[in-house]
């Protein structure tokens, strides 16, 4: 066996990569070879994403890859969900919203008008995130223009092949995928007002795309098909945590913290609904169980806020260490509190909850953000056990904060359990993992590729303190 090699692209909502991966000879391995800032932009109309800047960093970076590995066989492309682009004769109609943007608050207010929320979470078994991509192409004026709507990864698919596809664990963020069938809900779609006509034909993970168009086949150096890959960067993640059993929960965390478990069929109940535990379709058809908890955002944007501040960058592995030395008693705040949701101002807001507890220090400050975010994972992993009906004896934590050593450490002391950490480019590998199948140079389980995951990349344990 010899090995082989791809180019993943992953865009997450603070930064996007474009990474090689190599496969074979019992080694998977990434080149890190380009990465890129992302976040939200301000434009008249509301918060967007500076598509044009991301896509061209793309291609940018793909070229770069094939210059340095011109054995890439092929291309995946991941991103976080739910926001689209409209198309009408191939191009873009206009550039696509930021899911923080307020205008989808009153999409929810019509959407559940037509259809409450019961309904809808009976139909689609997604948890009630106030972006969800049908509360947004409610408010859409555009969308009565559009012949085509396709998700980020699969927006960028189309300009890089020509063709139109919704891959499917993506697809289901929409809230328009039945859970039942995982196929468009038509009709749900037309009481809401969403043309039907506009929802592209839907392909699995490991479906060909389609191939380079000339121009940027020329430009990327190489004549390469785009495989469809868990293009929700979720579903990409998960692929890549190396659960060993079922009784295992996994926390992706990066911008967000996604923690849950895998199932192989949904569980629509009320308990479910009202814990708000979604079910995302996964790789193979299996069901991602999980509540979104907010992760490093909260990091993230306080740090911003600070450097604005100061007009100076902030280390922060440093802040990290100072903040793990906080002795006393630390004050917690619901790290999913709505106030949070959008970019701004984040320690005043999160000091307007602490109110008089709010500490005084930034290192203090940034101690309370990580044990609010590890209290809330502890609450869901509690919640997922209790729905599911399964002891969990263990949690993996992948992405970003799998190198947070405090982060690790808070969310094993909170839940009880041992947190197994890493690895740190989970969605990277899950993408390489999908294409490299496709290609049949990986092996043909997710219990066989995650196993692949466990031998080359050994997670960190952190076991609870009492
Ligand atoms: C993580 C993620 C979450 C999704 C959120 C918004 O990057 O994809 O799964 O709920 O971003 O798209």
């Amino acid at each position: 066996m010899s090995i082989r090699a791809v180019a993943a692209v992953d865009l997450g909502a603070t930064s996007g990569r474009v990474m090689i991966g190599r496969i074979g000879e019992g080694r998977l391995e990434l080149e890190l070879v380009s990465r890129f800032p992302n976040g939200p932009v301000e434009r008249e109309d509301g918060l967007h994403w500076d598509f044009g800047a991301l896509y061209e960093h793309v291609v940018a970076g793909l070229a770069e890859a094939v210059r340095r590995e011109p054995e890439i066989e092929s291309i995946g492309i991941d991103s976080w969900a739910v926001d689209y682009g409209l198309l009408r004769g191939g191009e873009l109609l206009a550039e696509p919203f930021h899911y923080r943007d307020a205008r989808s608050e009153r999409g929810v207010a019509e959407v559940h008008a037509i259809v409450p929320f019961t309904e809808l979470y009976q139909r689609n078994g997604l948890q009630f995130l106030p972006f969800n991509t049908l509360y947004q192409y409610r408010v859409d004026g555009r969308i009565a223009d559009a012949d085509t709507t396709l998700l980020i990864p699969d927006l960028i698919a189309f300009l890089l092949t020509g063709t139109p596809v919704a891959e499917r664990t993506n697809a289901s963020t929409t809230g328009l995928l039945e859970v039942a069938s995982s196929e468009w809900d038509l009709d749900l779609a037309e009481r809401l007002g969403i043309p039907a006509g506009i929802l592209p034909p839907l392909v699995d993970p490991g479906t060909v795309v389609g191939t380079l168009r000339p121009a940027l086949a020329e430009r990327i150096g190489k004549d390469l098909p785009v495989i469809a890959v868990g293009s929700h960067d979720t579903a990409s993640a998960v692929v890549a945590v190396p659960l060993t059993n079922s009784n295992s929960a996994y926390i992706s965390c990066g911008t967000w913290g996604l923690v849950g478990l895998e199932l192989a069929q949904p569980r629509v109940t009320d308990a479910a609904r009202e814990a708000n535990f979604t079910h995302e379709l996964g790789v193979d058809g299996r069901f991602r169980f999980l509540h979104n908890v907010t992760g490093l955002w909260l990091l993230s944007e306080s740090v911003r806020a600070w450097e604005a501040e100061d007009g100076a960058s902030i280390d922060l592995p440093e802040l990290l260490a100072e903040a793990s030395a906080v002795r006393g008693e630390i004050p917690l705040f619901d790290a999913n509190d709505p106030s949070l949701s959008a970019p701004g101002d984040m320690p005043a807001r999160i000091a307007a909850l602490l109110g008089e507890d709010a500490p005084a220090s930034r290192a203090a400050f940034a101690r309370s953000i990580v044990e609010s975010i590890a209290a809330a994972f502890a609450d869901a992993v509690q919640a997922a056990s209790a729905l599911s009906g399964r002891e969990i004896d263990s949690v993996h934590l992948v992405g970003g904060g799998s190198l947070n050593r405090l982060l690790c450490q808070a969310t094993a002391d909170r839940t009880g359990l041992p947190v197994l950490a890493g690895p740190v480019e989970a969605t990277a590998l899950g993408n390489v993992l999908v294409q490299a199948r496709a290609l049949g140079a990986a092996p043909a389980t997710l219990e066989e590729l995650r196993a692949l995951v466990a031998a080359t990349h050994e997670p960190v344990r952190y076991e609870p303190r009492g």
